[in-house]
C-alpha cells in the first residue's frame, strides 16, 4: 500500500490588533482587521502530519493522541477547498496519483495546554492547511492559504506566517479578500522580545467564538470600535512596526488589548477575561514605563487572562527582572523569543 505523508510546524500567533466580531460566521469573516506577531515554535507550536492512501476508509483527525470527531464543519470546509486545490493540480497532469478522491489520517499535536488563551485554534489550523497543502504540493501562496485556514479558525489565518502579519478584513461577502499578509518578517525587528506569564491554564470562560457573537449583538461600544476605533489604528500601528517605534507600537498594543476588554464587559451580559492578577500586571507596567518617562514594556491579553508582555531586548532584564521580582510566587512564566514560521521537511 502506498501512504503519501507530509508534515507541518505552525507556531502560535498573539494578536496586537485583536479580531472580535464576525460579520459572516459560517466563513469566519472578522467585522475588523487585525494584526500580530507570530511567536516561535520552538515552543507554542501545533505539528501536524497528514497521509493519505487509496487505501483509507475514512477521514481521521488524532489531537494530542485521541481520536477527534471529523463532523466539524470548520474541518470540513478546510478538506473541502484542499481537495479542490488539489483536483486542479491533478487536472493539469493526469500523471499525478488522484491524492484529491483519497481519504486522509491527520495526526496533531501541541506542545502546550489546549484552549487556555493560548491560540491553540490558530497553531492548530493554520498547521492543518500548510501540512495537506505540501502533501498536495500545492503552490506556497500563504495569503491563498490563508483563507483557507481563516475557515478553520479566523486568526489561524494569521499563523501562516512569521513575523508580523495583518488580517485584511475585505469586504466580499464570499471571503475572497479576507487574508492575511505579511507587514514585515521577522528579521525587519529582530531586538523586539515577548514574555507570556500564564495566570492560568485552565479552560477559558466563554469560548471566543460565542462571546464575539454576544458583543456583536449587544455592545454598543463596539459599534465605535469597528467603525472608528480600530481602522485608524491599523494603519497607524503598520507604520509603527515598519518605523520599529517601541513606544508607538506599545501604546498601540495596550489601548487595543484595553478596547477589546471594554466591548466585552460592555456585552450583555457581560464576558469577564481578565482577572485581579491580570489587572495587578497591567498596573505593574504602566508603573514601570512611568518611572521610565517612556514605554518600554507593553501588555496585551485575549480571550483569558494570561498576559503576553512586549518589549525591547536592551529592557530586558529590567522587565523581565520586574516582573520575576513581583510574580516568581505564581510560578509558570517564561520568555519567548520571537522566531519566523520554518516548515519541516517530509
Ligand atoms: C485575536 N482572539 O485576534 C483575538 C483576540 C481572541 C482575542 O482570535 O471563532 O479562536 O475560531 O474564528 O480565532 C480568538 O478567536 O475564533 C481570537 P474563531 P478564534 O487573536
Amino acid at each position: 500500500m502506498t501512504v503519501y505523508t507530509a508534515s507541518c510546524t505552525a507556531p502560535v500567533n498573539i494578536a496586537t490588533l485583536k479580531y472580535w466580531g464576525k460579520r459572516d460566521k459560517s466563513l469566519n469573516l472578522p467585522t475588523n482587521s487585525s494584526i500580530s506577531v507570530t511567536l516561535s515554535q520552538k515552543d507554542l507550536r501545533t505539528l501536524t502530519t497528514a497521509s493519505t492512501s487509496s487505501e483509507f476508509t475514512e477521514d481521521k483527525l488524532w489531537l494530542n493522541g485521541k481520536l477527534e470527531s471529523l463532523e466539524s464543519p470548520r474541518t470540513k470546509a478546510c478538506l473541502q477547498d484542499l481537495r479542490k486545490l488539489r483536483a486542479q493540480v491533478e487536472s493539469s497532469n493526469a500523471e499525478l496519483p488522484k491524492l484529491s478522491t483519497y481519504k486522509l489520517h491527520i495526526v496533531s499535536e501541541n506542545n502546550f495546554p489546549t484552549a487556555a488563551g493560548l491560540a491553540s485554534s490558530a497553531a492548530g489550523f493554520a498547521a492543518l492547511v500548510s501540512s495537506i497543502a505540501k502533501l498536495y504540493k500545492l503552490p506556497e501562496d500563504m495569503s491563498e492559504l490563508s483563507k483557507i485556514a481563516r475557515k478553520g479558525s479566523g486568526s489561524a489565518c494569521r499563523s501562516l506566517f512569521g513575523g508580523f502579519v495583518a488580517w485584511e478584513m475585505g469586504e466580499l461577502t464570499n471571503g475572497e479578500d479576507s487574508k492575511a499578509v505579511e507587514v514585515a518578517p521577522l528579521s525587519h525587528w529582530p531586538t523586539l522580545k515577548a514574555a507570556i506569564l500564564v495566570v492560568s491554564d485552565d479552560k477559558k470562560d466563554t469560548p471566543s467564538t460565542s462571546g464575539m457573537q454576544l458583543t456583536v449583538g449587544t455592545s454598543d461600544l463596539f459599534q465605535h470600535r469597528i467603525k472608528e476605533v480600530v481602522p485608524a489604528r491599523f494603519e497607524e500601528m503598520k507604520k509603527s512596526i515598519i518605523a520599529k517605534d517601541f513606544e508607538k507600537f506599545g501604546e498601540l498594543t495596550m489601548k487595543d488589548s484595553n478596547s477589546f476588554h471594554a466591548v466585552c464587559l460592555d456585552s450583555y451580559p457581560p464576558i469577564f477575561y481578565l482577572n485581579d492578577t491580570s489587572k495587578k500586571i497591567i498596573k505593574l507596567i504602566h508603573k514601570l514605563n512611568e518611572l521610565e518617562g517612556k514605554i518600554i514594556a507593553a501588555y496585551t491579553f485575549d480571550a483569558g487572562p494570561n498576559a503576553v508582555i512586549y518589549y525591547d531586548e536592551v529592557n530586558e532584564s529590567k522587565v523581565l527582572g520586574l516582573l520575576h521580582n513581583y510574580f516568581s510566587k505564581l510560578g509558570g512564566w517564561e520568555s519567548k523569543d520571537l522566531t519566523k514560521l520554518t516548515k519541516v521537511e517530509i
